[in-house]
């Protein structure tokens, strides 16, 4: 299993979203080096469990992205939990988690939780919209957030999520200036390898989502453009 602190390309898959098991065979063996199952819309317990079944039959390190209580399974080797920091709703960065805690505390393995501080900033994406994100942020802000989730919160990633676009990479390098020790992760709108390596060359992790659904054979070139990307 690759430990998160050495991911530097992983591959998002929707469970709201059908994949055949060719193309899943191709994500899980492209070398990535983990499988996020994550989404905003229509992830269901029953969808979450037939993915993690099937990515399970590779040996690839497979994360949990938690976006609704009721699809929490065990099996999955890390659980990354947004905070969306930008959120105007207090429920998106630490409501929804003091539910979960609240009634599955006890039983929460803590090795395997992971925080991501979610800076989201396409406002047209359904995680926008479902979290009521201040989208309209100025550097300063941003790089506010990502010294917040470093030095203040210590949290273990630091995401810039554009989901749906590319995103600005002068802000990803003014980002990448300011964290120390949080890992940064960069996710939205990359097609080709081309685009991945340009965002690796600051991002610690980059995130490929929908090039998987829409591109596949250029989407498993980002394994390799990233991997001969120093960051
Ligand atoms: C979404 O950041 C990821 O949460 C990846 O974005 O689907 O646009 O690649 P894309």
């Amino acid at each position: 299993m690759k430990y998160y602190d050495e991911w530097r390309h992983v591959f998002k898959l929707d469970p709201n979203k059908e994949i055949d098991d060719d193309a899943l065979a191709l994500v899980c063996e492209s070398g990535t080096d983990a499988v996020i199952v994550g989404g905003t819309d229509g992830v269901t317990l029953d969808r979450t469990l037939s993915l993690l079944a099937r990515v399970r039959r590779f040996p690839v390190t497979c994360a949990l992205e938690v976006s609704t209580l009721s699809a929490v399974t065990p099996g999955f080797d890390h659980y990354l939990i947004p905070a969306v920091m930008n959120s105007t709703d207090v429920k998106w960065f630490v409501g929804k988690h003091h539910e979960a805690v609240k009634v599955y505390g006890e039983l929460i393995d803590w090795e395997e939780v992971l925080v991501e501080g979610y800076c989201v900033l396409n406002d047209k994406a359904k995680v926008a919209q479902k979290t009521t994100a201040n989208t309209a942020l100025t550097t300063e802000d941003v790089l506010a957030y990502a010294r917040l989730a470093d030095k203040m919160y210590r949290f273990p990633f630091f995401y810039l999520e554009y989901s749906g676009v590319l995103g600005s990479k002068a802000l990803v390098e003014q980002v990448r200036e300011v964290l120390t020790e949080t890992k940064l992760i960069y996710g939205g709108g990359i097609k080709t390898a081309a685009e991945a390596a340009a965002f690796a060359a600051y991002a610690d992790v980059v995130v490929v989502g929908n090039a998987i659904y829409e591109q596949l054979e250029e989407a498993l070139k980002t394994v390799e453009a990233v991997r001969a990307q120093k960051a």
